[in-house]
């Protein structure tokens, strides 16, 4: 089922999901065949490239973060920045 894949960005030794409310947003561009695209994240803009799997910040000096998409129920650090106990 497609409602078991969700979005990851790269932390230290592993992998953050994106928020509930981004991770949709992420899956709706990737599937309309968009090469990239660009998404409020926590008050920034970002680009999310999906020829080369990656996220950054748009027109800021950030870091090029990994992505991947992937079942619902693997391992991860938390949801955006907060850790699962
Ligand atoms: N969703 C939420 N916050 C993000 C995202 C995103 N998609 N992308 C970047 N940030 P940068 P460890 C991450 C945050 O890439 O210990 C984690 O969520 C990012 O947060 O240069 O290294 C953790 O909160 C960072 O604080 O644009 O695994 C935190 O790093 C900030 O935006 C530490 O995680 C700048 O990232």
């Amino acid at each position: 089922e497609d409602q078991d894949f969700v979005w990851y960005y790269e932390g230290r030794n592993g992998w953050w999901a994106y928020d509930e409310k981004t991770s949709p947003e992420v899956e709706k561009a990737f599937k309309s065949g968009q090469r990239s695209c660009s998404l409020l994240i926590a008050g920034f803009l970002y680009v999310i490239d999906f020829e080369n799997m990656f996220q950054t910040r748009k027109n800021e000096p950030g870091r090029r973060r990994r992505i991947k998409r992937d079942k619902r129920d693997v391992d991860r650090k938390g949801v955006a920045g907060i850790r699962i106990p």
